[in-house]
């Protein structure tokens, strides 16, 4: 197999080559369960970690130029330009905003859909310096993802919170600058267990829509119930002009944040082609914000988001190699086994080498993972870190 641009691979690489992936501050920082957490001793601790790891997978795959941050564990006390600072120090810059409006005692019951007045209010104002830290740091994604919801029947009004939702986002959507895109993430449960309050697709859309013109539905792969079709979502939103973005990862039972194609490679790869049929229909790339939402608890982190990466390149060529007009010659015939083939043959060729010459001939190396493991990176990040987790204490003093 070559690169050559009349191969299959050959012409799926300029896609490939503006496939930006924006990684998760906190994939780099120390991550457990609710049972514990096992700490790693090259684990970030500070947002200069953080964007030092971000860092070294955008210089080993050359396709990660974003970094997300989580607004109340990654902002300096110079704020939105003091972080702009330390990305493009880095050559990065600030990704998607994500607010917390979970973590805090007050939003024990709930943020913008909290029975109380004040909690409500104190929510949308951190949405609203949200999108002032967007300003700030350049950034023109706001995405949100609230923990509202109940653990049990008949703890709040469900149609009541909905509509102290819709008028939350649509106060924040007010003070957007008009470069600024509102993501809207749905999950179906946890952390609440009875009723979440925007629980999947449709109530995402259905807030999205209240809120204004420039929200969207962001889809991130775990937050589905066992079962659930995740590719015909992504394929009917997009062609709703409603799909704003991803936060990919993988699962097995539930909300796993696992490395991305660690279970169902062929799952992500159907995701993908809907993404390519998508293109196809509106004559151009997605305007798509194509994130990674995982904590890697037991696997180094910068390795495991380097795989992350790779894997998802690998996929997305493999759904670029989808011949769609063969696809679509089968449909009209309904010869069903021959369309399935088209997917089934083009999942199955080995783009590894392919997508190997093409890093070299972007000056990154062949193996992302191989660079990195070679380089020292990990040791010298714990040998720099592990100090200061000592200086901290906590488990590791
Ligand atoms: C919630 O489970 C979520 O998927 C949201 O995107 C958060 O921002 C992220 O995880 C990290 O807590
Ligand atoms: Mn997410």
């Amino acid at each position: 197999m070559t690169t050559d641009h009349a191969t299959p691979v050959g012409r799926a690489l300029p896609r490939l080559e503006r496939l930006e992936i924006e990684l998760p501050s906190w994939g780099f920082a120390d991550t457990g369960t609710r049972f514990g957490k096992f700490l790693q001793d090259a684990a970030a601790i500070t947002i200069e970690d953080k964007l030092d790891d971000a860092a070294e997978v955008h210089r080993l795959t050359g396709s990660c130029p974003r970094v997300a941050i989580h607004v109340l564990w990654d902002v300096p006390a110079g704020g939105g330009a003091e972080l702009a600072g330390l990305a493009a120090a880095r050559g990065l810059r600030i990704g998607s905003i994500n607010p917390n409006v979970f973590q805090d005692q007050c939003y024990k019951h709930g943020s913008v859909a909290s029975e109380d007045a004040a909690v409500r209010r104190r929510a949308i104002a951190h949405l609203l310096d949200s999108v002032e830290l967007g300003r700030a740091c350049g950034s023109d994604v706001l995405s949100l993802w609230f923990a509202d919801g109940t653990n049990y029947p008949g703890q709040g009004s469900v149609a009541r919170r909905k509509r102290w939702f819709a008028e939350a986002l649509r106060e924040v959507h007010a003070a957007m600058p008009p470069s600024m895109r509102m993501l809207v993430e749905y999950k179906p449960f946890e952390p609440a267990f009875y009723h979440t309050d925007i629980a999947d697709w449709g109530m995402a859309y259905v807030l999205a829509k209240a809120a204004g013109a420039r929200a969207q539905v962001l889809v991130d792969t775990g937050h589905h119930l066992p079962g659930q079709n995740i590719e015909h979502i992504v394929a009917f939103l997009a062609d709703e002009g409603m799909l704003g973005g991803f936060h990919f990862n993988d699962r097995h039972y539930a909300d796993d944040d696992l490395t991305l194609g660690s279970i169902d490679p062929y799952r992500i790869f159907r995701i993908y082609l809907a993404i390519c049929e998508a293109e196809r229909a509106l004559g151009r790339d997605l305007p798509v914000e194509f994130m990674v939402d995982q904590s890697h608890n037991l696997k180094p982190k910068v390795e495991a988001m380097v795989q992350t990466v790779v894997t998802a390149q690998e996929l997305f060529a493999k759904a670029l190699l989808v011949d769609l007009a063969e696809l679509d010659a089968a449909r009209a015939r309904n010869d069903i086994v021959a369309a399935e083939e088209c997917l089934k043959r083009a999942f199955a060729t080995d783009v590894r080498a392919a997508l190997a010459e093409w890093r070299v001939a972007r000056g990154l190396p062949a193996d992302p993972l191989a660079a990195h493991r070679a380089s020292g990176y990990e040791a010298r990040a714990a040998a720099a870190r592990l100090p200061r987790k000592k200086a901290i204490g906590g488990s590791y003093a």
